[in-house]
């Protein structure tokens, strides 16, 4: 019989402003731990670096930088951490990120700069680590805005929100981006908690299938 993979999982959440990443992202750590796997909770930015240092006083309104300089801000707090994203997975650790290069290029592209589009803004994150599912925790800018704690940070204003929302549709349209998984993040947490466990638990036995058939091919 086929062992099944050893490598961890790359999990990645993303969603709008208020869309129950932090919740969620903490939920599937617990349930994955329960579980008996080896799991690191990781989210971007970092504001722990240097560089996201940079990031948080400029989220904060306490500092200003030119829209290409903090995109690649954002995106310099993404590589900083790519070599032990890579080698957690390869040894065995499942990885829960929140928010993760998408979000790197729609909140930039949603500032319409000219010169700083959705496909100018994913360039620099080409060759990070790949995640095995994305998933995107879909809901209203109007809903994610009666939840608690929105409007303290630099983009939470709902013009804003709304052209974030239509960039990751679009985002997650493109054939490149295949691993994207929409869960109706509107829906009482519970209810998004368990949709969640399921699609990481069908992505695990996926990438083991994967794994099974290209061993017998080579076998
Ligand atoms: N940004 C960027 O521009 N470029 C980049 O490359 C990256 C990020 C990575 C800070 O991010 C900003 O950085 C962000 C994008 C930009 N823009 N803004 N503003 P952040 O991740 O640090 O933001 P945050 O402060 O953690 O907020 P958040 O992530 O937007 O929220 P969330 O994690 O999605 O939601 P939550 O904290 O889990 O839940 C919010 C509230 O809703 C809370 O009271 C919960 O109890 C409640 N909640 C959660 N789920 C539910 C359900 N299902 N029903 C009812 N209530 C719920
Ligand atoms: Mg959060």
């Amino acid at each position: 019989m086929d062992t099944p993979s050893h490598r961890g999982l790359f999990v990645v959440f993303e969603g709008l402003d208020r869309s129950g990443k932090s919740t969620q992202s903490a939920r599937l750590v617990r349930n994955l731990k329960d579980q008996g796997h080896q799991v690191r909770h990781i989210s971007f930015p970092d504001r722990t670096t240097p560089i996201g240092q940079m990031i948080n006083s400029y989220l904060k309104g306490q500092s200003q930088q030119e829209d290409h300089v903090i995109h690649l801000l954002f995106s310099a707090n993404r590589w900083e951490a790519a070599e032990s994203i890579s080698h957690d997975i390869a040894s065995g650790t499942t990885i829960v990120c929140d928010r993760y290069y998408y979000s790197g290029c729609v909140y930039s592209a949603a500032k319409e700069n000219p010169s700083l589009s959705l496909e100018w803004a994913r360039r620099p994150e080409e060759g990070l680590p790949r995640p095995d599912v994305c998933l995107f925790l879909d809901i209203s800018p109007e809903k994610a805005a009666e939840r608690g704690g929105f409007g303290h940070e630099r983009y939470e204003q709902s013009e804003m929100q709304k052209r974030v929302r239509e960039l990751f549709l679009r985002l997650r349209s493109s054939p490149d981006e295949n691993d994207f998984v929409t869960v109706d993040a509107g829906q009482p947490a519970d209810v998004v908690e368990k949709e969640v466990l399921q699609i990481v638990v069908k992505t695990r036995e996926s990438i083991d299938a994967h794994r099974s058939s290209l061993r017998s091919v080579h076998a």
